[in-house]
């Protein structure tokens, strides 16, 4: 953490203690000397704890840079898929919503404003690690190849939509809020057990860190020094709940020094901060340093999900400052700058875009509906008597 926060030059977000910092996510728990000969804290006690709390950014929101960029920034052609990912998912995002307005789909959650974290986390990770994503994660979905179709057919209530295309290891969407954490340790444990360097990569909101299941998951994986990258995507928003009600917490990212490992935040509008916070988190834990905890600060910019009115719960003001932060604009700034995207680019991948979600829409809906049976499936290995003659039943069976 050390060497990361002089290689940034970061900011000090966050530090608690009258004396100067000198050490970085951890704490000496022996009382030694040289803690002991350091300046005391109130009442005479001496200070045998320290921590801090690094904030990540590279991109200003009008796309200029703000420190040194990290190496693989200098790949224009990765840089532009990037940017191709997220103008896709917000592509897809709309319709999406369009096919729920009209009957075509079930809820959907979009993720307006937040598109650089999901693409960012996923574009650092390896085809055989384990992605274990959170109802809003489309993006990251995509990049590991899910199609289009697969998660409308999800939304559309279809089973056959996780039954995907992406890797086969990697888990369906997580719809009960935080229970994906327990299990991205068990996954990570089991690559340690296996001994090998694969790394699990769990994904929730901001709500989700009061649970539970992550303070349980966290610990355990703190505990036995699992593979695993938690990201919290910090959206300032659960459903209608403020961060300010949620957590009495300075930041996301500090819950993971109490499960003893490094916690950091980015700023999630900026993919490059995204991105290269995932590589380093990634590596460390494919390293056998243990879990990492990515805070990405975002703000969601959309309904919680079809289902929601924001409206009726925050102002219309703070949703329209938030847009001068956006991810998407903010890189194409970027891009613009330099020169690696032009006009014609930006209106031939609008024409891609279109077609891409046209195509998967087509296919989605030709798909049609499945037998009403087919809702007994996927739950049990073997489903219980009382589903069998349920299934049968539906089937027009009989009573069974
Ligand atoms: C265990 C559980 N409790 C409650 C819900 C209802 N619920 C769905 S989303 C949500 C808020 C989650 O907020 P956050 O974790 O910040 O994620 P975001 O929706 O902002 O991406 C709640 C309470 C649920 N799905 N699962
Ligand atoms: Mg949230």
């Amino acid at each position: 953490m050390q060497q990361m926060a002089m290689r940034l030059g970061a900011p000090i977000l966050h530090c608690s203690g009258p004396t100067p910092i000198t050490s970085c996510g951890t704490h000496n728990r022996s009382g030694s000397d040289d803690v002991a000969s350091k300046k005391m804290a109130d009442g005479g006690l001496p200070v045998i704890a320290r921590f801090e709390v690094r904030h990540r950014n590279y991109l200003a929101p009008d796309g200029s840079i703000n420190r040194p960029l990290p190496a693989f920034a200098s790949d224009a052609s990765l840089l532009a898929s990037l940017y191709r990912a997220m103008v896709l998912l917000r592509n897809f995002d709309r319709k999406a919503v369009a096919l729920q307005r009209t009957g075509r789909l079930g809820t959907y959650a979009v993720s307006l404003g937040q598109e650089a974290v999901s693409v960012g986390i996923a574009s650092a990770m390896r085809e055989e690690d384990v992605l274990l994503p959170s109802y809003r994660d489309n993006g990251a979905l995509i990049w590991r190849g899910v199609k289009l179709e697969e998660i409308l057919l999800f939304w559309g209530g279809d089973e056959r939509g996780n039954h995907f295309s992406g890797p086969v290891q990697d888990f369906p969407f997580c719809v009960p809020v935080g229970s994906q954490a327990p299990h991205a340790a068990g996954v990570a444990y089991a690559f340690k057990l296996r001994k090998q360097p694969r790394v699990a990569v769990c994904m929730f909101g901001d709500g989700a860190t009061s649970k539970g299941d992550v303070y349980e998951a966290m610990n355990f994986a703190g505990v036995h020094k699992l593979p695993v990258v938690f990201v919290a995507t910090n959206n300032q928003w659960a459903i209608s709940v403020p961060l300010r009600l949620q957590t009495a917490s300075e930041t996301l990212a500090q819950k993971a020094i109490a499960a003893g490992f490094i916690g950091e935040q980015v700023d999630g509008s900026d993919v490059v901060a995204v991105r290269a916070a995932a590589e380093d988190a990634i590596a460390a834990a494919r390293d056998g340093q243990g879990p990492r905890f990515i805070e990405a600060l975002t703000y969601r910019l959309g309904d919680h999900t079809t289902s929601d009115d924001a409206s009726r719960y925050r102002p219309e003001e703070e949703v329209q400052a938030r847009w001068k932060e956006e991810p998407i604009a903010r890189l194409r700034a970027f891009l613009a700058r330099q020169k690696i995207w032009s006009k014609a680019d930006e209106e031939q991948l609008a024409a891609e875009c279109h077609e891409r979600v046209e195509a998967a829409v087509e296919r989605y809906l030709a798909a049609g509906p499945r037998e009403a049976e087919t809702m007994f499936d996927h739950l049990y290995a073997d489903l219980p008597e009382v589903y069998v003659a349920q299934r049968r039943q539906l089937a027009g069976e009989g009573d069974g």
